[in-house]
């Protein structure tokens, strides 16, 4: 199948376009028939967390009900097939993201663990006094408090790349921050609040001109597009598997071998050793030196569901789709009396970030969740992307594949509402 790390040709104007069958697709996720305040449930905070389908509860179910047991560790029939489940997601997902080597994937509980996991491997083993750390103004709180901490303990500096007013990386001001000093980028793939899709293989490729290694966030490029890290070339990434439609706890780090190999263990225990003396412990192979202690093997057979579903759909319709959402969204709420859109980068995954003059946040989404509509109102973990724009919060709505025309219609009522009401 066809993959688009850096989604450029989302013309879903074209004629003959790829579709989804909606309504099927609308089914398999159980959830979405149900009511929420008396009304028809209208979920647009996918960028929280997506919903599950059917196939993906059922998985871990049947895990549950058929062959749980521990993995990597018990000589009998149950851990033989809970290890050969487990295992199987890691393979799905190594193909999925197109990684070189299945040792290359490592289970993490999500996003925030492996950014911490680089910065506290990686991280302390090759920032010193002096050095630099580059991030970008909007990064989630994820993607910069490790490194904070980090520079402090090292007594490096953490650089920031600054940011439009449309919100696009200025990447002239991030080429010049590139330097001898600089021990590593961190970046986000999709910005969770403003949308914006980042040029990931150009940044990747400016750093690694001058040998710097580069971390990409992908926990909201995953739910929406497919993602090749041996294109993109990137280093080190980071998803988190709640947000693309499997459950919550696990997630994954990507990372080069040849990097994961010179990196020092992160949490210590079982399963991450070879052999333990009181002398010495001899560390596991990869990529079972980076999985301590009992790992989340429900959520792990869930993913692997979630891999499996997302495989089933066309990635090209999936794209069209959203792109849609977004064109029709940002025009009809763009309409609305009052209305400012935070986040209006040319390339851009299906996120609106609203405000609305002389209307908190928090109100919006109270009185949109009132009409059964579910959005996120806050900083969305990116106070300092939200200083930027001189706000503490806005109103977020974001789509994935199984959002329709009809519930862009039912945000857009609801906000006329909310005009209405503070009008
Ligand atoms: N990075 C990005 C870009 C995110 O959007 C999030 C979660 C994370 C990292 C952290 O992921 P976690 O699974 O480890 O929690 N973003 C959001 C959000 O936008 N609303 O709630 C969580």
């Amino acid at each position: 199948m066809k993959t688009a790390s850096q989604p450029t040709s989302m013309g879903a104007t074209r004629p003959g376009r790829p579709s989804l069958d909606l309504k099927k697709i609308r089914e398999d996720f159980p959830i979405l028939g149900r009511t929420a305040r008396g009304k028809p449930l209208v979920y647009l905070d996918n960028a929280a967390t997506s919903q599950k389908p059917q196939a993906v509860i059922d998985a871990m179910s049947h895990y549950y009900s058929s062959f749980n047991a521990n993995v990597h560790r018990g000589v009998h029939q149950l851990s033989e097939e809970a290890t050969k489940a487990y295992e199987g997601t890691r393979d799905k997902i190594r193909e999925h993201i197109n990684a070189r080597d299945r040792k290359e994937i490592i289970f993490v509980r999500g996003t925030t663990e492996a950014t911490n996991l680089v910065a506290q491997t990686y991280g302390r083993k090759n920032v010193a006094e002096g050095d630099e750390v580059i991030i970008t103004t909007m990064e989630h709180h994820s993607n910069i408090v490790p490194w904070q901490i980090l520079c402090e303990e090292k007594k490096a500096t953490l650089r920031v790349v600054p940011i439009t007013d449309e919100g696009e990386l200025i990447l002239e001001e991030y080429e010049k921050m590139l330097g001898p000093k600089t021990r590593l980028v961190s970046v986000v793939h999709v910005s969770n609040s403003l949308g914006t899709i980042n040029p990931a293989r150009k940044i990747v490729e400016l750093a690694h001109r001058q040998g710097i290694p580069v971390l990409l966030d992908g926990a909201q490029a995953l739910p929406h597009f497919r993602v090749d890290v041996q294109d993109l070339d990137c280093d080190f990434y980071a998803f988190s598997g709640h947000k693309m439609f499997g459950p919550t706890g696990i997630g994954i780090l990507y990372g080069k071998l040849s990097l994961l190999e010179e990196m020092p263990p992160y949490q210590t225990g079982g399963d991450m050793i070879k052999s333990v003396t009181f002398e010495k412990t001899l560390y596991n192979e990869l990529p079972y030196r980076f999985e301590a202690g009992t790992p989340i093997i429900a959520g792990v057979v869930g993913l692997g569901a979630a891999v499996d579903y997302l495989r089933g759909l066309d990635p090209d319709a999936v794209v069209a789709h959203e792109q849609d959402l977004l064109r029709y969204a940002t025009r009809e709420v763009s309409a609305v009396p009052g209305v400012r859109l935070v986040g209006t980068a040319k390339e851009k995954g299906s996120v609106l970030s609203m405000l609305m003059e002389g209307v908190h946040p928090h109100d919006i989404g109270t009185i949109l969740d009132h009409e059964g509509i579910a959005i996120r109102a806050g900083h969305h973990c990116t106070q300092p992307l939200m200083q930027r724009f001189g706000v503490d919060a806005t109103a977020r709505a974001s789509f994935a594949f199984y959002n329709t025309r009809e519930e862009v219609d039912a945000l857009v009522a609801g906000l006329h509402k909310v005009a209405k009401v503070f009008g």
